[in-house]
C-alpha cells in the first residue's frame, strides 16, 4: 500500500461521514428542472451529475478542486492526478511515493503489442489505442475481486487500483501506437529516472534537445486532464462505470466519445484546417484573406473547429496557457502564428452569428499547432494525447462515484406522444395559474 491509498482511505472515511444522511435529508429538494428546449438541446444546463474533481464556471473556465487551471500550469501531471483524486496537492514526499508507485506497476504486455502489429492497413491511431487499452481488461482487479465477492464499501479501492494500473502504462501504450503507426522504428522503453509526462515525451522519440517538448507534454497533460462530468468522454465513462463495469471498459468507452469531431477530435480538425489555409495561400494569409476563408468555411456548412463550447462563455483559460507557452517557445512557427491570427479574426465573425452561444476559442484551437511546431506532424495522433490526459480525470471521477456508491445510471426517456401530452398538461396548468 502506498501513500495514495492511505490518503484516499482517510478522505473516503471523512466524506462518507459527511454525506451519510445528505440524500435522505434533502432528497426532495429541487435543484434543476428540464425544459423541452433542453430535452431537444443536448441537456445543456441540466444539473443531474455529481462531480467534485473539477467544475467549469462559464465565465471562468476550468477549476480543478477549486484551483484555477492557470495556477496549475507549472505542476506535474502526477501532482494534478493526486489533486483530482484526493482534493489536495501532494507534499514532496507524497509526490515521490506516488511516482514510485506508478513506476512499480506492470508494463504493457507482449500480447498487446502483437495485437498492434497485426492491425491491417492504415488505421486511425485512436481506434488502435482504444482497442489495445481494452485488450488489458483481463488484468482488471476490480472485475476479479467483484467476481470473488468484494464488499460494496471497498469498490472504490479496487477501482483506484485499476485506475493506477491504467495511468501507469497508458503513456507507453500511446507512444507504442505512435511509433508503429508512423513507422518510426522500435519502441522506446520507459525510463525510470523521468517523471510521467517527460517519460511519455521521451517514448514518442521526438528530438528534444532543450527539453521544451517534454515541458509541452507535461502542460498538455495537466490542461486536458479533467473538465467536470457532463462532457461526452467523462459522462460516458461515468455511465459505463455505474453498471460496475471495470475502469478498462469505462475509460475505453469514454475515449470512444472523445474520438468525435465535436469533442476530442477537434484538435486534429483544427490542424487540418490550419494546414489547408497555409496551402491555399502559400503561407500565412493576410487578415482579410483569412476572414474570407472563415466565411467560406461557414458558408459551406462546416463549423470553425476549435471555436465555441457547450459550457464556456469566455476564452478558454487552457487556450491562454498554451498560447503563453507558444509565445515563449516557438513564437515564429508558421502554424502557431496562423493560430494566433485566427484568434484575432474568428471571434468577431462568430459574434455576428446569432445562434452561436460562444464565439471564443477552446483549447483545441491552439494545442495542435504547438505539437506540430515541436515535430509531431501526424495530426491524427493528436486525440491520443488528449486521451492519455483525459484518462486522469475519467479515472478520478469513477473512483469517486464508488466512494459515493452511486447506483446504476438510469434517467427516464419519454416517447414523442408522451412528451406532447406532458407539454399540454404543463401548459394547461400554467394558463390556469395566470
Ligand atoms: N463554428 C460554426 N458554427 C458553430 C460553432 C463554430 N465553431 N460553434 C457552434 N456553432 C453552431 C452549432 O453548430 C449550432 O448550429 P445548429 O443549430 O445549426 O446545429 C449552433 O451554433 C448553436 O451551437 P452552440 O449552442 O453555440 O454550441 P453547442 O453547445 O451546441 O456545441 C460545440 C458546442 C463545441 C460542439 C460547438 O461549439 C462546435 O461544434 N465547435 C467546433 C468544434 C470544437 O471545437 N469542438 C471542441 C470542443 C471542446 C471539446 O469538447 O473538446
Amino acid at each position: 500500500m502506498s501513500k495514495i491509498h492511505v490518503k484516499m482511505r482517510e478522505k473516503v472515511g471523512k466524506y462518507r461521514e459527511k454525506a451519510k444522511h445528505f440524500a435522505e435529508e434533502h432528497g426532495d429538494t429541487v435543484i434543476s428542472e428540464v425544459t423541452v428546449r433542453q430535452l431537444f438541446g443536448g441537456q445543456r444546463g441540466v444539473k443531474s451529475l455529481l462531480c467534485d474533481t473539477s467544475i467549469v464556471p462559464p465565465d471562468k473556465g476550468l477549476l480543478i478542486r477549486g484551483i484555477p487551471i492557470l495556477d496549475l500550469v507549472n505542476k506535474l501531471p502526477e501532482e494534478v492526478y493526486w489533486l483530482l483524486l484526493t482534493g489536495e496537492l501532494p507534499s514532496e514526499e507524497e509526490l515521490r511515493d506516488f511516482q514510485d508507485d506508478l513506476k512499480s506497476r506492470p508494463r504493457v504486455p507482449d500480447y498487446t503489442w502483437a495485437m498492434l502489429h497485426s492491425l491491417p492497413g492504415v488505421y486511425h491511431p485512436m481506434a488502435a489505442f482504444n482497442t489495445l487499452l481494452l485488450s488489458l481488461e483481463r488484468h482488471s482487479k476490480f472485475r476479479q475481486q467483484y467476481t470473488e465477492g468484494m464488499p460494496k464499501e471497498e469498490h472504490w479501492y479496487a477501482m483506484l487500483e485499476d485506475s493506477l494500473d491504467i495511468i501507469a502504462l497508458i503513456p507507453e501504450l500511446a507512444a507504442g501506437v505512435y511509433r508503429a503507426r508512423y513507422e518510426l522504428g522500435n519502441r522506446i522503453p520507459p525510463d525510470r529516472d523521468l517523471d510521467w509526462g517527460a517519460n511519455y515525451a521521451n517514448m514518442l522519440g521526438i528530438d528534444d534537445p532543450d527539453g521544451s517538448f517534454a515541458e509541452l507534454i507535461r502542460l498538455y497533460m495537466v490542461l486536458h486532464s479533467d473538465h467536470e462530468s457532463g462532457n461526452v468522454s467523462a459522462h460516458t465513462a461515468h455511465c459505463v462505470a455505474s453498471s460496475l463495469a471495470d475502469p478498462y471498459y469505462a475509460v475505453s468507452a469514454g475515449l470512444n466519445g472523445l474520438a468525435g469531431p465535436l469533442h476530442g477530435l477537434a484538435n486534429q480538425q483544427v490542424l487540418m484546417w490550419l494546414l489547408g489555409v497555409l496551402e491555399k495561400f502559400g503561407g500565412n494569409p493576410s487578415k482579410k484573406q483569412l476572414e474570407d476563408f472563415v466565411h467560406e468555411t461557414l458558408n459551406s456548412g462546416q463549423v470553425i473547429p476549435g471555436y465555441g463550447h457547450a459550457v464556456l462563455r469566455v476564452v478558454d483559460p487552457r487556450f491562454t496557457a498554451i498560447m503563453n507557452f507558444g509565445k515563449q517557445h516557438c513564437p515564429d512557427g508558421p502554424v502557431f502564428k496562423l493560430a494566433q491570427t485566427v484568434f484575432e479574426v474568428v471571434p468577431d465573425i462568430l459574434k455576428g452569428i446569432h445562434k452561436i452561444s460562444d464565439p471564443w476559442p477552446n483549447v483545441d484551437s491552439i494545442s495542435g499547432s504547438l505539437l506540430y511546431q515541436c515535430g509531431v506532424t501526424q495530426h491524427p495522433f493528436y486525440t491520443v494525447f488528449f486521451a492519455v490526459s483525459r484518462a486522469l480525470g475519467m479515472t478520478s471521477q469513477i473512483v469517486w462515484s464508488r466512494v459515493w456508491n452511486e447506483p446504476i445510471e438510469r434517467p427516464k426517456s419519454v416517447n414523442f406522444e408522451t412528451l406532447e401530452k406532458m407539454v399540454k398538461e404543463a401548459e394547461k396548468g400554467n394558463s390556469k395559474k395566470k
